[in-house]
């Protein structure tokens, strides 16, 4: 696994999940600029197990050669019972890329964890795996590594770019005018 995010933020433990994971303005725009689109979201529901899963659907747009120009994904996110209001979230997100070149070899796992630090302050790490449903021949490995791991890098380093300004805006005194 990898960690990508690992950061605190001058907001409360309860902002920062409803603008990650509470269909917010923030995530549409944040979606709407990675050129994601047809999403939709299925509602969250209570498992046996007494944590809480809902799917989201959407196609995103790849900039890869080697890729088709758009592909389908569906992403189970599985919300933890451990995690308590004003204390801590924790949300594993399973990604299944379709129409990938190889997506039948593997899919992503995702781990957010927020965790209050103070009244508004909390803390945001975000990790990821790539898993394997069968195992891949060295050379095609490699191939499904590299691009992998580059995307990845590329979305992490984005929504930590978009969550700062988020923060900034919700945090900067309202001037008076
Ligand atoms: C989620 C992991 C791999 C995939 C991509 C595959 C290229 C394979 C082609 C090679 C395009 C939002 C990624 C990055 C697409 C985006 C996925 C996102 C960022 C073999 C020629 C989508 C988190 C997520 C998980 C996995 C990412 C894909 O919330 O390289």
């Amino acid at each position: 696994g990898k960690q990508y995010i690992n950061e605190v933020y001058k907001l409360s433990v309860d902002k920062l999940h409803e603008l990650l994971f509470a269909e917010s303005q923030f995530m549409r725009d944040f979606l709407e600029l990675r050129r994601f689109s047809d999403v939709v979201y299925r509602p969250w529901k209570r498992e046996e197990s007494g944590n809480q899963t809902r799917e989201i659907m959407y196609t995103i747009t790849l900039s890869n050669p080697l890729a088709p120009k758009t592909a389908t994904v569906t992403e189970t996110q599985t919300l933890y019972k451990a995690s308590q209001e004003r204390e801590c979230y924790i949300i594993d997100a399973e990604v299944i890329t379709h129409d990938v070149p190889y997506h039948d070899y593997f899919y992503t796992l995702n781990r957010y964890m927020l965790t209050r630090v103070a009244k508004n302050k909390c803390r945001l790490r975000v990790s990821t795996e790539l898993c394997y449903r069968k195992q891949p021949w060295g050379l095609v490995k490699g191939f499904i590594e590299r691009n992998f791991w580059s995307g990845l890098d590329e979305y992490f380093r984005h929504l930590e770019l978009e969550l700062a300004k988020a923060e900034t805006a919700l945090t900067e005194p309202h001037r008076q005018s």
